[in-house]
């Protein structure tokens, strides 16, 4: 296989962490902004974003796309998923999460911050706290996101809640998010996300 990513992308991170903890083969290509608006990228993802999996004549981006592909194909014990139509639609939940709320509140205001985006900063951060609330209230009664066991909901919604601090939005009021962060970075193979200042 191959992943398109970068290493500081939150939508990246979350699919090489399930390659490696499915223990798939998979080729690392880093693609920068400067690749993903080349006519070779637009081929294989025109909307020129990272990161996109290729899988033999399978082409897919999206990363939550990409989880849900790895799941279904790769993890036959339904280890990182669920067979139960009730259970899936917990972790479903999370995967729109993770691509609305999360995206537009902590990952934009990092992206924003950081690269100097044109979005407002402010509304991105009071998305942010938005979200962050919700999960803190949900994570006082549960260990993990959408089951009792971690899951691709975890995966997809751990990265850019990790360094939302890069984005001006602290954590600090969040203990039930901070322990759950820390539940997740001491799954074995799994890899802290980066940090883009240091
Ligand atoms: N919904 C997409 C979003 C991916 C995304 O926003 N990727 C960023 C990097 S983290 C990107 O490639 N941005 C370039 C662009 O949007 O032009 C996913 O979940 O994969």
């Amino acid at each position: 296989m191959k992943l398109y990513t970068t290493a500081l992308s939150g939508h990246g991170h979350r699919v090489e962490q399930l390659l490696k903890l499915l223990k798939l083969d998979y080729e690392k290509i880093d693609a920068p902004h400067e690749v993903r608006i080349t006519t070779e990228f637009l081929k294989i993802n025109p909307l020129g974003q990272i990161p996109v999996l290729i899988d033999n004549d399978v082409v897919l981006s999206d990363s939550n796309t990409i989880l849900l592909y790895l799941v279904q194909k790769y993890d036959r014990a339904c280890i990182w998923y669920a067979k139960e139509i009730i259970e899936q639609a917990e972790i479903h939940r999370w995967l729109f999460i993770a691509s609305g709320e999360i995206a537009f509140g902590p990952a934009l205001a990092r992206r924003t911050k950081l690269l100097n985006g044109d979005a407002s900063l402010e509304e991105a951060q009071a998305r942010a706290h938005k979200i962050l609330n919700f999960m803190n209230n949900h994570l006082k009664k549960y260990t993990w996101l959408a089951l009792n066991k971690i899951t691709i909901a975890d995966l997809a919604c751990y990265p850019y809640v990790a360094v939302a601090e890069e984005g001006g939005v602290s954590l600090n009021e969040y203990e039930n998010v901070k322990h759950w962060l820390a539940n997740v970075e001491s799954v074995e193979d799994i890899q802290a996300m980066p940090r883009m200042t240091t």
